[in-house]
């Protein structure tokens, strides 16, 4: 049985809890309070950081990494398209993952221009977005669940509007209908304000 280290608030940890749950993988959630870390998840990740997976002493850090790895060991349903050049292209804004993650953080911290730096992020999804069904192209994907938990925390917790990007927020909606999303969405309704 595989085991999450995992945490409700963190958005990385949410990827690897959608990625479980649209492969239908049964798997042991331990809950990591962040504010006070067990001294011990020092020994399965050196940063400290959730997710981490681990089994039969096997152990995994690295959220998007995590996610390929569950993507190859659990082919079925596939998150990634068939398509060499659709698949470069999801992996390619995976990897630019920062360059939205940053500005997202600026703006949950409250930074001057944070939120209009996030904004331009948002705005740069909703510029793919009304060019293609999906993140990872025609398909829903490991794209697609490696950005949408941040888009849910920014619109649910932290009240960033999503009408001004109608692709954005319809996909969201979309995505929302799917059984794995939907238990994120109940994980973020149910976190203390
Ligand atoms: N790059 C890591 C980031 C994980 C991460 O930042 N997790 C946060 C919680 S959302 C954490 O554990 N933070 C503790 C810390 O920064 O010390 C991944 O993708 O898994």
């Amino acid at each position: 049985m595989l085991t999450l280290y995992d945490a409700p608030r963190c958005p990385f940890c949410a990827r690897v809890r959608i990625v479980l749950a649209e492969k239908q993988v049964p798997y042991d959630a331990v809950e990591i309070d962040l504010t006070d870390r067990p001294a011990w998840i020092y020994d399965k990740n050196p940063s400290g950081k959730v997710p981490v997976v681990e089994e039969d002493g096997w152990i995994l850090a690295e959220s998007a990494v995590v996610a390929e790895y569950l993507e190859e060991r659990f082919p079925e349903p596939p998150l990634l398209p068939a398509d060499p050049a659709e698949r470069a292209l999801a992996r390619l804004l995976i990897f630019r993952f920062e360059d939205f993650s940053d500005p997202y953080y600026a703006f949950r911290r409250g930074e001057g221009g944070g939120a209009e730096r996030f904004g331009q992020e948002v705005a740069h999804l909703e510029a793919l977005l009304t060019r293609m069904p999906f993140l990872t192209g025609r398909s829903y994907g490991l794209a697609d669940i490696d950005y949408v938990p941040w888009l849910i925390r920014a619109r649910d917790l932290y009240g960033f509007p999503l009408d001004p990007f109608p692709a954005v927020r319809d996909w969201v909606e979309r995505l929302s209908e799917r059984p794995a999303i939907d238990a994120e969405l109940e994980v973020v309704a149910a976190l203390p304000r």
